[in-house]
């Protein structure tokens, strides 16, 4: 590193000193806190963003948002060139930076990482950082200080991207890294085409069965319902109420959003009895999270909830559906097969009636520990890998192996057999591809998709959600003095230490029938949560329970 570039990064850290007392660890989605302390980190943050641009010689992304998290809060998350999660070598550094005590420190962290990463510096070397932001209205002084951070490397380029969800910056990395039209509208056109090439290719026989077209969307008082609106504008034969836009004057999370549906399984606010009956969605804060529901009646907020299972679900037997009747009739012509892989990623959280019925309807079904990150690279390992979180965050990859074939394919079929059920099919599955977002999973990509097949299939929101039965569930947390105390193998299903307490876990879970439970430190709070399933909703309650009166006698304040 020469003098010049030294003294920028020394004069621009002094003006954002890390708060004294606070120790901030990347965890599984980035830098999250109390929006107040955290300037200091996003600077640090928009330096890393510009040496992981040198690095890869590729555009990179910062997206400033704390999703479903209270509006005080805030965060920071880096895309990669792929449009993905920052790799995982790199978050140790992030660590390390965040908590540089002074200017000194954090530049001598720079210069060794620098080092052994072999990154040259220097104003013929270009990097390149997308800014995004959700509507925290902390963004805006984040965003500026994230900018001064990627500008504090000399030839480093940051441009604001204004307000976005988080799968929109994500998309448009990927994009602007595969040399693709990547401008917000572009992004926009790019699903409704596809969305449209779906509706288009609906059987003639399910296209009047849908019972209501109507769907009402809860934005979680955030920029995903800000971004639907202008989506929906677009949209033609599919008619979008949203509530909880932001524009109401809605408090970002409080009692609305995907979070809040699935875990407290009630209507979020802004929707009660006149929404009995009718589909309903709802996004979380920075839209990468969707689950559906209906309201169950006039006289209490239960809802049936349909969540990232069920989609995931939905998306397999389509997917699956489609590969069939391309299959069927290549087998008839004996022509070259091409086998797929098709795979679906799960977590311990996935209910477990849904991983039954997955299976039995043929499918490989893999496990991965919480977070996107992890389930994405499982997902990548197929032609096409669907992976789904229980919370709603989830999409299907397709390999580039499996779209070059998918392409030949359909040239092959426009020319030979055009308008036949296998060309059909091909095209449904090419326009999926274009349709769901191959970065992370996205809620307004995905909304459009279920809705493409739910009319494909002429299903409602209840014949969707009678797929299977969800086992009931619980889910606790319990606080302790030292979450890295818990560690755990095989997806997060069995405790590793402290000693002894997966076999009482064991023990509990062996006194119900369809009994499961495990165990696991959270990545975003200090806490330790528990999830029990069972055949009872009593059952499931009982021993996620005597879980936690486990997990506080060993690590806890006593306090349960
Ligand atoms: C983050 C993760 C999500 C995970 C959740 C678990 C991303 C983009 N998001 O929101 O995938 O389910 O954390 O939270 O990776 P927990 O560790 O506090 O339970
Ligand atoms: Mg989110």
């Amino acid at each position: 590193m020469d003098e010049e570039q030294r003294k920028i990064l020394l004069e621009s850290a002094s003006r954002f000193p890390r708060p004294q007392g606070v120790k901030l660890s990347y965890g599984t989605a980035g830098f999250r806190a109390e929006a107040s302390i955290l300037s200091s980190a996003v600077f640090r943050v928009g330096i890393l963003a510009a040496l992981r641009s040198l690095k890869t010689q590729s555009v990179i992304g910062l997206m400033i948002t704390a999703s479903h998290n209270q509006v005080s809060d805030n965060g920071v998350k880096v895309a990669d060139p792929s449009g993905g999660m920052l790799t995982q070598e790199w978050e140790p550094f992030a660590d390390a930076i965040a908590n540089a005590v002074d200017a000194e420190d954090l530049v001598r962290l720079i210069t060794d990482f620098a080092k052994k990463e072999n990154i040259s510096f220097g104003a013929n070397q270009l990097a390149q950082v997308l800014l995004g932001r959700d509507t925290r209205p902390s963004g805006e002084a984040l965003l500026e200080a994230a900018k001064q951070g990627v500008n504090s490397m000399v030839g480093s380029v940051a441009i604001d991207m204004g307000v976005l969800t988080s799968p929109q910056l994500h998309w448009m990395v990927r994009s602007r890294n595969k040399g693709m039209k990547a401008s917000e509208l572009d992004y926009f056109e790019q699903l409704f085409n596809s969305f449209g090439y779906l509706i288009d290719l609906i059987p003639q026989e399910t296209m009047l069965q849908l019972m209501d077209d109507k769907l009402k969307v809860d934005g979680a008082n955030g920029v995903g319902g800000e971004k639907l609106e202008e989506l929906k504008k677009l949209l033609k034969g599919l008619v979008i109420q949203v509530h909880n836009s932001g524009k109401e004057g809605g408090i970002l999370n409080d009692k609305v959003g995907a979070d809040y549906v699935q875990k407290e399984k009630v209507v979020p606010r802004g929707f009660g009895p006149i929404e009995v009956g009718i589909r309903c969605a709802s996004l979380d804060g920075d839209a990468d999270r969707l689950v559906y529901f209906h309201v169950l009646s006039e006289r209490n907020d239960k809802i049936d909830l349909v969540d990232g299972d069920k989609i995931l679900s939905l998306f397999a037997l389509f997917i699956k559906e489609q590969l069939s009747i391309l299959n069927k009739e290549e087998n008839e012509n004996a022509n070259n097969d091409h086998p797929v892989r098709l795979g679906v990623v799960q977590t311990a959280y996935a209910n477990g009636a849904s991983t039954i019925y997955l299976q039995q309807m043929g499918l490989e079904v893999v496990f991965t520990p919480t977070g996107v990150k992890y389930l994405h690279e499982k997902a990548a390992d197929y032609d096409i890998g669907i992976y789904f979180e229980a919370n709603g965050h989830g999409t299907i990859l397709f390999s580039e192996n499996f779209l070059c074939w998918l392409e030949a394919k359909n040239s092959e079929l426009a020319s030979i057999s055009k308008g036949s059920e296998q060309q059909k099919a091909a095209l449904r599955l090419s326009a999926v591809s274009k349709l769901i977002n191959q970065a992370v999973g996205d809620a307004l990509s995905g909304l459009l998709l279920v809705e493409a097949i739910l009319r494909h299939m002429g299903w409602s929101i209840q014949k969707w959600s009678e797929l299977y039965q969800d086992l009931p569930s619980r889910q606790l947390k319990v606080k302790v003095a030292d979450r890295t105390a818990v560690i755990t193998t095989n997806a997060e299903t069995v405790v590793v230490r402290p000693p002894g307490l997966q076999e009482l876990i064991d023990a509990e879970t062996a006194k119900y029938s369809k009994g499961r439970s495990f165990i696991r430190p959270s990545g975003t709070e200090d806490v330790i949560r528990v999830y029990a399933e069972a055949s009872t909703q009593e059952a499931a309650d009982n021993l996620a329970k005597s879980v936690v009166l486990h997990v506080d006698r060993f690590l806890g304040f006593g306090s349960s």
